[in-house]
């Protein structure tokens, strides 16, 4: 069988990190619109997006903070857009899925179990912050419960069913993975199913090379061929665990959202720059990446015509 071409998903910006901790973090939205263009034009056949409050840069899931963004790139670019629908780790489900439903894009990600999410450690590297939120909010996440519990995931799906979406099953740990079986087995999703291993947030299954193998075979022992996957690790582990993933018949989604950083003690200067570096490694080892077409065929996706922005 021919390889399969590697999809390179580009998420753009989130909720772990703050303004404060990159000054090339997007946080308008232009900002993010305008990285997301060039993050595609790099060679990302998708765009996992999250928008912000743009008065201080919280995170944010207000659909009217999507409208101008979600324009622009759609005037931009081919890409597939993914938006997320874990929005940050202390929003319920109720309101993560309003943007979703409200502009029916082709993707949306789709978090497979509850989980300490937390990032409080990274306080420990500033002294200071830009915007009175982000202490607290970094602090605070020592206490986090990102609730996904087995009636957020239904509700995520019921709702979200009429729109004929494509999820990214975010996978924090092997749990997750029997989370996803137990909810294709009454129904909730039909295969062929697109996985995100998710590795290196504290609360979630650790990034190396034994658990991304572990998680691949325990993927491959419940769902059979009825997938297809990606890893993204975050922080230092990011290209090293997408390089990998490449090489063993995965996908790789890289981004600010999940590391700020190039390279040991480099920010990134933006998302397109991380795009291009794994894009690199990945030809460089022989293989091809797809573009928005061919991972819309990939991945059995309704069309770029079909979105409701
Ligand atoms: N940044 C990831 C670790 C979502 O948007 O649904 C978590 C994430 C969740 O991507
Ligand atoms: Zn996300």
């Amino acid at each position: 069988m021919a390889k399969e071409k590697v999809i390179i998903t580009c998420a753009v910006t989130g909720a772990i990190h703050t303004p404060t901790m990159s000054d090339h973090l997007p946080v308008t939205h232009d900002e993010i619109a305008s990285q997301a263009i060039e993050a595609a034009d790099a060679g990302a056949a998708i765009l996992h997006l999250h928008t912000r409050d743009p008065d201080g840069g919280r995170p944010s899931v207000e659909p009217e903070h999507y409208t101008s963004m979600l324009a622009r790139v759609k005037q931009s670019t081919n890409a597939v857009v993914n938006i997320t629908t874990g929005g940050a780790p202390t929003m319920l489900i109720k309101e993560r899925l309003r943007a979703a439903e409200q502009f029916s894009p082709e993707m949306c990600s789709l978090n497979m179990g509850s989980l300490n999410f937390a990032f409080h450690p990274l306080a420990a590297r500033y002294e200071s912050y830009k915007y009175d939120w982000e202490e607290a909010y970094i602090r605070g996440s020592e206490a986090n419960i990102f609730r996904n519990t087995f009636a957020d995931i239904k509700e995520a799906a019921e709702r979200l069913a009429p729109h004929n979406i494509k999820f990214e099953h975010e996978c924090y740990d092997i749990g997750h993975l029997y989370n996803l079986k137990f909810c294709m087995d009454i129904g909730l999703f039909k295969p062929p199913v697109f996985l995100q291993f998710v590795m290196g947030i504290l609360g979630g299954i650790g990034s190396d090379i034994e658990n991304l193998v572990f998680m691949k075979k325990t993927a491959d022992k419940l769902l059979g061929d009825n997938y297809r996957w990606s890893v993204l690790a975050a922080g230092a582990a990011q290209m090293p665990m997408a390089t990998a993933a490449s090489q063993m018949g995965g996908n790789v989604r890289v981004g600010l959202e999940d590391s700020l950083f190039i390279k040991r003690g480099e920010l990134a200067v933006s998302n397109a720059q991380q795009v291009e570096k794994i894009r690199r490694i990945v030809e460089d080892l022989g293989s091809e990446i797809a573009t928005p077409d061919e991972a819309r065929e990939i991945l059995d996706l309704k069309g770029g015509d079909r979105v409701g922005f």
